[in-house]
């Protein structure tokens, strides 16, 4: 682009004065710009072109692939690994020995209750075998009777034989209720623990449900049974399995 201006004076120069460019022709290719006339001194140099096309030669090879880049951001956590193995058991030597204290321990209570309940027996004169009969002494109604001896793991003292009828007069030593009744069908004694009669000692002409209301027995002092009300008060006694 620098070069159009000085084309145009060098031109301009050549069409003015003719009669001298025939040696200018000739110098201009070699002689120095003095030879020539007056010329100018260059001019500075022109500013820089733009950038030509590409050329037409073949492409080159693929260069060698770049640098390694810089490491990634840190991922998410990943889920929880499987559960491991059950660990060793613990020392168990202490709980051992104090297993063997407990078990000497437990040898001994029943020991000693083997001896008390023995003395128990004798204290009370039960016999081996035998079911064992007890009282407090109190009066009650039936329902207090019942209540009371299931209370201390028995049941209401039942006579199933002449021999447990003696045992019980002799423990109550007065009128005392014995454990049936005829509540579920009148007439009918049963065991309160269930079953019907298998032994009976009724007094004579009893049971007579006097006055409507008789569904309870009592022993009376000489052995015999009564039939009579289960609410008027009457000896609590208990029996204990043989
Ligand atoms: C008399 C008899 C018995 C009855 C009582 C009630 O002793 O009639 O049968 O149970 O009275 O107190
Ligand atoms: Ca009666």
């Amino acid at each position: 682009m620098a070069l159009l201006p000085s084309l145009l004076v060098l031109l301009l120069y050549v069409g003015a004065s003719s009669s001298e460019s025939k040696i200018c022709e000739d110098t201009l290719k070699t002689c120095s710009v003095i030879a020539c006339g007056t010329p100018g001194r260059d001019g500075r140099d022109g500013l820089k072109g733009e950038k030509g096309e590409p050329g037409q030669g073949l492409r080159g090879l693929q260069g060698p692939p770049g640098k390694l880049g810089p490491p990634g951001n840190v991922g998410a956590p990943g889920s929880p690994g499987l559960r491991g193995q059950k660990g060793d058991r613990g020392d168990s030597s202490a709980a051992e020995a104090k297993l063997v204290n407990l078990e000497t321990e437990i040898r001994t209570l029943k020991s000693e209750l083997e001896h008390i309940k023995k003395l128990q027996a004798f204290s009370l004169g039960k016999k081996s075998g035998k079911k064992l009969f007890m009282t407090n002494g109190e009066k009650m109604p039936f329902s207090k009777v019942k209540a009371l001896c299931t209370e201390l793991r028995g049941t209401v003292a039942t006579p199933r034989n002449a021999e447990e009828n003696k045992a019980i007069q002799d423990v109550a030593k007065d009128n005392a209720f014995i454990g049936i009744t005829d509540e579920i069908t009148e007439g009918q004694f049963k065991y309160v623990t269930g079953g019907t009669l298998t032994y009976s000692n009724w007094k004579k002409d009893e049971p007579n449900n006097y006055g409507g209301g008789e569904d309870c027995a009592i022993i009376l002092k000489e052995g015999i049974w009564n039939d009579i009300s289960c609410n008027t008060p009457f000896l609590a006694v208990c029996e204990f399995p043989a």
